[in-house]
C-alpha cells in the first residue's frame, strides 16, 4: 500500500483535512505496526542492558528514518499542505535520563537493534522524566515534565512479577518500546512499572511525598547527574527494576531450554554504572529459591555480569547504608554479607571490601564478583586501572577492558542534519550510512573548493533554523551571521562552565575597551543542575546576569551575546550540534569520562575546544593537531597536584590580572544590579577560595586557545578543511563500533 493510503486508513479521512496532532498519532500507530512485523534475533544467548536511564527523545522521526519510509512519509505530508518538523512537535520528549549516561544507552539500544543483536535494554517507565527547567528572574526553577499520553510508544504486555520489599510486595507490570534498527530489525526496551503509582499526588512542583512507595515508585526519574546523593525511595526503585529484570533473564533462559547452571550460555547483563548493581544477588537469591547452592549460584552470576563505570568522581561512586538496605530490602543483605566475606578470605586489600564503615560499597561488588569492568574512553579506563581502581586491576587485571563511547548517526547526523547527510552521501554514497569508516572517503575532497564552499553553505543554513527556532520557542533574538560557540552538557563544577563564563567577562571588558572582533561572537549555554546542587544553580545564574547585561549593551552586544537556552534536553540538542562552529569541551583533565556531545558536534562538523580529557584525547589522535585546539593542563598534571593536596586559587587571582578583573566582575555593581547577591557572592567565594575543579590555572591558556581558533574561523576555507576532516574522521565514535566491540570483548553473543 502507498503511505499515504496507510496514513489516511489510520486516520480514516484525508491527511489534509487532518489535524497535526491526529496526523500525529496516526504517524504513531503506523510505526508501531511495522516496527511488530521486523524480525529479532532469537539466537540462544542474549544481552541485557540493564539501565536507571534510557533518554531515548523523542522517536517519530528517528523510527521513520530506521524504517526507511522517513523521505517518503515527509514529501506525502507536504503534497497534503501538512510539515513533518510542526507534527515533530506534537511529541513530547521521553527525557527518561540525566544526561551522558542515558542517552548512551538509548544510543546502545540503536546499535544493538541495527546489528541484529540478541539484545534488549531494561529500566523503569518513569511517568516524569528529568524536570522541565525554567528560568524565573535569573534562576533555574524545576517543573515537573510528564511525557505518557494515552496513545504512546509504550505497549503494555501481560508480564507481570510480584516484588517484595522490606515488609510489604508489589506486583509490576511490563511495558514494551519498540526498538527500530536501520536493518530492518528490531528489538526491546523492557520499562517495568507499577499500577499503582499515583500521579495525582504530583503537583506544580518537583517535590512530593517520598513515603508512600506503592504510590510512587516510579514516579520520577532522579534528577541528578554523576553527583548521586543517596536516597532510600532510589534503593527502592534500583531493587525494583533489577528484581524484575532478573525475574525476566531466568524465565527466558529457562523457555529456552536452560538447566540454569548453565545461565552464562543464555545471558549476559551489562551493569550501566552501579544503579543495576542489586542485580548481582538478586539473580543468586533466584537461583537459590530455585534450589541451587549459594557457591554455585554466585559462580554462575559471576559469568553473567558484566560492569561499565562512568565517572572517577568519588563522590558519584554509589555507597548504600546498610540500613538504607536492611530496611528496604532485607533478603538481598545476608546475600551481600556473604559476598563479603568471601572477599575478606580470599583478598588482603581491605581497601577492595564490599562492606566497610556500614556502607555496602556496590562498585566493588560488581568487581570482585562480574566476568568484566570496563571504563568508557582510553583515558578514563587507563584512570580507572592506574589510579582510582589501582587495587582492583591488581587483582583481576584480565578483567579491565576500555570501549570507548560512540553516538548513533542516524539520530545524530541523519535525522538532526538532512542536509549535511544528502551532501555527504552525494558525494561518497550512502554506505556511510552501514559503515561509518566510510566518512574517511571525504578526505578527497580536501581541496575541492566546491565542496569546502558547500559545507559552510550548510553549516550556515542550520544557524538560521537554529537562531528561528529559538525566536519562536525562546523568543531569542541569535545573529546568524555570528560564530556559534556552544557548551551543552549537564551543568557540573568538573565540566567547568565557569571557566567559558570568566573568558566571556574578560571578552566584554576588552570589547569595552574598544579591541572588537572581526567577526561577532554568540556563545550559547545549555544546561540542566540537580536541583539540589547549589553551585551549579549559581552558575546558571552567573550566566543568565551576563546574558542580561551584554545583550543589553549597545556597545557590546553587535560584537557579543550570550544565550543560556531553557530546558537544553534531546530535543534542544538535536538543533543546537548541527548549528555549532565551535565545541566547547573544556573539562578539568581526569573528571570526563568520555563526553559523548564533543561527538556529535565532531560529527556535524564543528570544531573542538577541548582539553586532554575523556574521548576528547581520541578526538585529537583521529583529526591531528590542526584541527582541534587543545589546551590547559593534563590529566597527570592535575591528578598530582590533587595528591600533593596543595592548590590554592588565589596564588592565581593575585598574579594574573585578566582574570582577577573577570572574578571580580561576579560580585560587581553592574551583576548586583540584575543578579542576587547571595548567589553571587556564594560563587566568587567558591572560586576564590576553593575552586575545587583548578579553573584558574587553565584560564590563561584557554583564552589564548580560543582567540587563535576565533582567528581561524576568518580563513574561511581554511577552516572548512578542519570542518571536513572532523567529519570524515567521526566514523570510529558510531555507537556500531562501540557495541561491536562490547560483543567481540564481552558479551559474545551470535550474529
Ligand atoms: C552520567 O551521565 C555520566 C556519568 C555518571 O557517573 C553518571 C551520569 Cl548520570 C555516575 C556520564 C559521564 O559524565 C560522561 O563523561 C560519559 O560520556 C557518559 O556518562 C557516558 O559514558
Amino acid at each position: 500500500m502507498a503511505i499515504m493510503q496507510e496514513i489516511e486508513t489510520k486516520l480514516q479521512k484525508g491527511i489534509s483535512v487532518s489535524t497535526d496532532e491526529e496526523v500525529y498519532y496516526a504517524l504513531l500507530e503506523l510505526v508501531k505496526d511495522k516496527a511488530e512485523k521486523k524480525v529479532s534475533n532469537k539466537g540462544k544467548k542474549k544481552l541485557y542492558y540493564i539501565s536507571a536511564e534510557f533518554l531515548i527523545g523523542k522517536l517519530l522521526s528517528n523510527n521513520l528514518i530506521n524504517l526507511g519510509i522517513y523521505d517518503e512519509v515527509k514529501e506525502t505530508l507536504e503534497k497534503n499542505g501538512k510539515s513533518l518538523a510542526e507534527i515533530e512537535e506534537i511529541e513530547l520528549e521521553p527525557s527518561l535520563g540525566n544526561g551522558g549516561l542515558g542517552r548512551l544507552a538509548a544510543c546502545f539500544i540503536d546499535s544493538i537493534a541495527t546489528l541484529g543483536l540478541n539484545g534488549d535494554g531494561v529500566g523503569l517507565n518513569y511517568h516524569y522524566g528529568l524536570f522541565k527547567q525554567v528560568f524565573e528572574n535569573n534562576l533555574q526553577k524545576e517543573t515537573p515534565n510528564p511525557w505518557i499520553t494515552k496513545e504512546s510508544w509504550l505497549t503494555k504486555t501481560d508480564i507481570t512479577y510480584p516484588v517484595s520489599f522490606g515488609g510489604f510486595t508489589v506486583q509490576s507490570r511490563l511495558y514494551d518500546i519498540d526498538v527500530v534498527g536501520y536493518n530492518n530489525r528490531t528489538t526491546k526496551l523492557h520499562l517495568f512499572d507499577i499500577e499503582s503509582v499515583d500521579e495525582s499526588i504530583v503537583g506544580d512542583t518537583i517535590d512530593f511525598d517520598k513515603d508512600d512507595i506503592k504510590k510512587n515508585l516510579t514516579l520520577f526519574l532522579y534528577p541528578d547527574d554523576s553527583d548521586d546523593k543517596g536516597r532510600l525511595l532510589r534503593v527502592y526503585q534500583q531493587y525494583f527494576m533489577v528484581s524484575n529484570a532478573a525475574r525476566l533473564i531466568l524465565a527466558e533462559a529457562e523457555a529456552k531450554g536452560s538447566n540454569l547452571h548453565d545461565l552464562a550460555d543464555y545471558a549476559a547483563v551489562q551493569i550501566n554504572d552501579t544503579h543495576p548493581s542489586m542485580v548481582i544477588p538478586e539473580l543468586i537469591r533466584l537461583l537459590q529459591e530455585k534450589g541451587i547452592l549459594m557457591d554455585e549460584a554466585i559462580e554462575i552470576v559471576s559469568k553473567v555480569c558484566a560492569y561499565t563505570n562512568h565517572t572517577i568522581l568519588a563522590e558519584a561512586l554509589e555507597k548504600w547504608p546498610i540500613s538504607f538496605l536492611e530496611k528496604a530490602v532485607p533478603q538481598l543483605m545476608p546475600i551481600i554479607r556473604e559476598l563479603d566475606n568471601k572477599v575478606r578470605a580470599k583478598v588482603a586489600d581491605e581497601s577492595t571490601y564490599i562492606i566497610k564503615d556500614g556502607l555496602v560499597h556496590m562498585a566493588h561488588m560488581d568487581i570482585h564478583f562480574g566476568y568484566s569492568v570496563n571504563g568508557v574512553a582510553y583515558l578514563h579506563t587507563e584512570i580507572l586501572k592506574n589510579t582510582e581502581l589501582n587495587n582492583f586491576y591488581k587483582l583481576y587485571p584480565e578483567k579491565f577492558n576500555n570501549k570507548t563511547n560512540g553516538i548513533t548517526f542516524r539520530r545524530w547526523l541523519m535525522s538532526c542534519n538532512p542536509e549535511l547527510s544528502a551532501y555527504i552521501t552525494e558525494l561518497i554514497g550512502d554506505g556511510w550510512k552501514k559503515d561509518a569508516n566510510e566518512l574517511e572517503k571525504l578526505g578527497n575532497f580536501i581541496n575541492d573548493d566546491a565542496v569546502l564552499t558547500k559545507l559552510v553553505d550548510i553549516k550556515n543554513a542550520k544557524k538560521t533554523e537554529l537562531a528561528s527556532y529559538l525566536k519562536k520557542t525562546q523568543n531569542l533574538d541569535v545573529p546568524d551571521n555570528s560564530i556559534f560557540d556552544i557548551q551543552v552538557k549537564r551543568l557540573h563544577e568538573y565540566k567547568r562552565q565557569q571557566l567559558n563564563v570568566l573568558y566571556i567577562i574578560r571578552k566584554y571588558f576588552e570589547i569595552k575597551a574598544g579591541k572588537k572582533p572581526s567577526t561577532p561572537i554568540t556563545c550559547f549555554f545549555g544546561a540542566k543542575a540537580a536541583p539540589a546542587y547549589i553551585i551549579a544553580k549559581d552558575i546558571i545564574h552567573a550566566i543568565l546576569c551576563l546574558q542580561q547585561i551584554i545583550n543589553n549593551d549597545p556597545e557590546v552586544s553587535p560584537y557579543l551575546k550570550v544565550f543560556m537556552v531553557e530546558n537544553y534536553n534531546v530535543t534542544l540538542a538535536e538543533k543546537l550540534f548541527p548549528a555549532a562552529n565551535i565545541s566547547e569541551q573544556i573539562s578539568l583533565a581526569s573528571k570526563e569520562a568520555s563526553g559523548t556531545g564533543n561527538m556529535k558536534f565532531m560529527l556535524n562538523g564543528a570544531i573542538t575546544l577541548g582539553t586532554s580529557d575523556g574521548a576528547n584525547v581520541e578526538i585529537a589522535e583521529l583529526v591531528g593537531d590542526e584541527n582541534i585546539y587543545v589546551f590547559g593542563e593534563d590529566s597527570q598534571t592535575v591528578i598530582d597536584r590533587y595528591e600533593r593536596g596543595d592548590y590554592c586559587s588565589k596564588d592565581y587571582y593575585d598574579k594574573d590580572a585578566d582574570l582577577k578583573k573577570a572574578v571580580d566582575f561576579l560580585v560587581s555593581d553592574e551583576m548586583m544590579k540584575v543578579g542576587s547577591k547571595e548567589n553571587l557572592e556564594r560563587l566568587y567565594n567558591e572560586l576564590l577560595n576553593k575552586d575545587w575543579f583548578m579553573t584558574f590555572p587553565d584560564f590563561e591558556d584557554y583564552c589564548k586557545t580560543k582567540e587563535k581558533a576565533y582567528a581561524d574561523y576568518e580563513d574561511k576555507k581554511a577552516w572548512a578543511k578542519k570542518m571536513l576532516v572532523n567529519i570524515s574522521k567521526a566514523g570510529f565514535f558510531s555507537s556500531d563500533r562501540t557495541i561491536k566491540q562490547y560483543n567481540d570483548e564481552i558479551w559474545h553473543l551470535e550474529a
